[in-house]
């Protein structure tokens, strides 16, 4: 059987580095993408060259990621699973105490990068035919507001309702489209909203029971293998300590 092959954005930290892992643990081929080189060739060192391909990309950049996909070696095409999950939040303001810059950041990443990669990821996999998936990472954010989820809700929002009409616009492609909303999960990502705090990875999380990264590429692996007939059109997942509804448990917690 030919080995099925993963693409992923932000593979260089949290889910996707964890997706990265137990795609490549269990015979996948993967592509690992992101900005910070040093960490992907770390990757790429852990799992092995025949494995894993890397690519500098970002998602803000058109032509990085267009250079990233058109120069993928011909042992890592076509592909079978595009894993849309580079992305961030930054700043925790409500409006109007916010960076109009942060916003624009998490426009260009979550949104414009989103939508770049995957129009570009298009005929690669059709070419992988039946059984081929995107994979979007949304949020509970879509549909949850809190105090300071202004910008970074909406990209997801964004995520959720671009998922349903792409997976509209290929009815009758062989392409599966599916969100995938994680709620509060302990990665990079409290670290990356605060703007490099180390300490806040730790105490924003101390007492609580986050999703963990793994719990995350564990579900993606249940999407990507579902019999080719199945679609699975949205999961939302969170921790048992976070309520739908009840911002504030998280925000008790935010700093
Ligand atoms: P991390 O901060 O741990 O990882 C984020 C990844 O996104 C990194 O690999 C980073 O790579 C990449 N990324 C960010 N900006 C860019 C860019 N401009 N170009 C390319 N890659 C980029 O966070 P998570 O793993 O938690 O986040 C992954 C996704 O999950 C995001 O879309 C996030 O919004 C979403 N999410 C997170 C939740 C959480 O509570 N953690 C909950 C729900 C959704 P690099 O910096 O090297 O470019
Ligand atoms: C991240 C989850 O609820 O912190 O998407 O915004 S939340």
């Amino acid at each position: 059987m030919t080995q099925k092959i993963i693409f992923i954005t932000g593979a260089t930290a949290g889910f996707g580095e964890a997706t990265a892992k137990l795609f490549a643990k269990n015979g996948w081929k993967v592509v690992a993408t992101g900005r910070r080189l040093e960490r992907l060739e770390k990757l790429q060192n852990a799992l092995g060259k025949d494995r894993v391909h890397i690519a500098q990309m970002d998602l803000t950049d058109h032509a990085s990621i267009k250079s990233a996909i058109s120069s993928l070696p011909n042992e890592f095409k076509p592909i079978d699973c595009l894993l849309n999950n580079g992305g961030l939040a930054l700043g925790l303001g409500s409006i109007p105490d916010i960076k109009i810059e942060d916003w624009r950041i998490m426009v260009e990443t979550n949104i414009m990068g989103l939508i770049l990669t995957t129009q570009e990821m298009i005929p690669l996999l059709k070419q992988a035919g039946r059984g081929a998936s995107i994979i979007n990472i949304g949020s509970v954010a879509a549909r949850n507001a809190y105090p300071g989820g202004n910008t970074y809700g909406a990209t997801k929002a964004f995520v959720s309702q671009f998922s349903y009409n792409l997976r509209t616009d290929l009815a009758g492609s062989d392409i599966r489209v599916t969100e995938l909303a994680p709620g509060m999960a302990k990665s990079e990502f409290m670290k990356v909203r605060t703007y490099g705090d180390d300490d806040v990875n730790e105490s924003f999380y101390e007492g609580l029971e986050p999703i963990l990264p793994e719990d995350i590429a564990n579900n993606v692996w249940f999407i990507a293998n579902q019999p080719d007939h199945i679609n699975i059109n949205m999961i939302e997942i969170m921790p048992l300590c976070q309520v739908p509804g009840r911002p504030e448990i998280i925000r008790k917690y935010s700093i």
